[in-house]
């Protein structure tokens, strides 16, 4: 398929909620939003990269950078056989894998949409519902927090995923498990604990939690390795699994006995399906982690979640739990049972609502 045009947008939108975490709050959205065009088809992608190099080193502003400067000028123009001869073109630039990400997921769209093929079928998903969980932010005070995890359990979400950090742990656990001492419970700390903590991470293993997510630093697999040897409650990596050699050596290292694969920090589809392949050879589970996405990111990550490997409940909730207004139609919605259906419409399933997106851009930049 011959790329005729690729067209970048930078998109504001606000939250329904700010979203709290161990580093700090988020009032609204900001991404790129990136349309490829080619043979006369449309595919869209959404870079995650956020405002800020908090949760990862890449921004808004470097992805635009990148895009734009390096990869775009690598596939312009240029005719693919396949989405892995897109990848080769873009072997050559290291790391920015939420830039790498945006630019594979609207070629993917558009080769899927070119095959009429479901997203989710072309990767090898075998699944027409995920299960949905929901991410709920640090809150003002427990009694909010107990508020909104009613509120999301009346939804039907199948799993609570809360944020903790120093002073926002312990207690809160046990105050949530109290008030529910059945559902399923996970906290994810966002790399805010050091080795002088074990003792009191351990003291989690009285919760019953599925699972703790990334409680340690961001590039370590090493201490992570030692605090699982010493908890029984799983642990779960997220900003530690960059790529495919950090989950292998995850895996030897015995870091983590569950990854939480984001398909932007991994650097796009193509790259999160080899590392579920990768997992599900090991026995490890995986599930679809999550950055708030709009409506186009969100339908890529119901995609590749729909792969067998994804077998715990996603960070993937309905357009609503984010925003008033999405960008896609139909919005996402989720279903009485905790799931949400995988669209089965080719590429990614979803309308881009052109006013919508118009009305939320701030810069565009259309290379052709
Ligand atoms: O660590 O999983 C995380 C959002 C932004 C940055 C990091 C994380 C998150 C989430 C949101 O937890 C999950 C969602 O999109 O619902
Ligand atoms: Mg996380």
């Amino acid at each position: 398929m011959l790329i005729e045009k690729i067209e970048l947008r930078e998109i504001q939108m606000e939250y329904v909620t700010p979203f709290e975490t161990s580093f700090g709050k988020e009032y609204r959205k900001r991404a790129i939003i990136v349309k490829v065009e080619a043979q006369g088809i449309e595919g869209y992608g959404e870079c995650v990269a956020e405002e800020g190099p908090w949760y990862s080193y890449e921004t808004v502003e470097t992805a635009w950078h990148v895009l734009s400067q390096f990869m775009i000028p690598l596939i312009l123009k240029k005719d693919f056989e396949s989405p892995e001869e897109l990848l080769l073109s873009l072997k050559r630039i290291r790391g920015h894998n939420m830039a790498h990400a945006a630019i594979e997921e609207a070629f993917m769209d558009a080769y899927a949409k070119a095959m009429k093929t479901p997203l989710s079928k072309l990767l090898g998903g075998v699944k027409n519902r995920i299960e949905s969980g929901v991410s709920i932010g640090i809150q003002e005070t427990v009694e909010k927090l107990l508020k909104n995890i009613e509120k999301y359990l009346e939804e039907g979400y199948r799993r609570i995923k809360i944020k903790i950090k120093p002073q926002w742990d312990l207690k809160v656990v046990e105050e949530v498990r109290k008030a529910y001492p059945e559902i399923s419970l996970m906290v994810d700390a966002n790399g805010a604990y050091t080795i002088n903590d074990f003792s009191h991470l351990q003291k989690l293993d009285d919760y019953n939690l599925l699972m703790i997510e990334q409680p340690l630093d961001y590039d370590d697999l090493v201490f992570h390795a030692e605090l699982q040897s010493k908890m029984e409650t799983p642990i779960c990596l997220d900003e530690s699994i960059p790529n495919l050699s950090s989950a292998q050596a995850a895996l030897r290292l015995g870091s983590c006995r569950i990854i939480n694969i984001k398909v932007g920090r991994v650097g796009g589809l193509q790259r999160a399906k080899k590392i579920h392949d990768y997992c599900q050879e090991n026995g490890v589970p995986v599930w679809c982690g999550g950055m708030l996405e709009t409506g186009i990111g969100r339908a890529i990550n119901v995609a590749i979640a729909s792969l067998p490997n994804y077998k715990l409940p996603n960070d993937i909730s309905a357009s609503s739990r984010y925003y008033s207004e999405d960008l896609v139609e139909p919005p996402f919605q989720l279903n009485r049972d905790g799931t949400m259906t995988v669209p089965q419409k080719p590429g990614i399933g979803v309308e881009v609502v052109q006013e919508r997106l118009e009305k939320v851009t701030k810069r565009s930049r259309i290379f052709a």
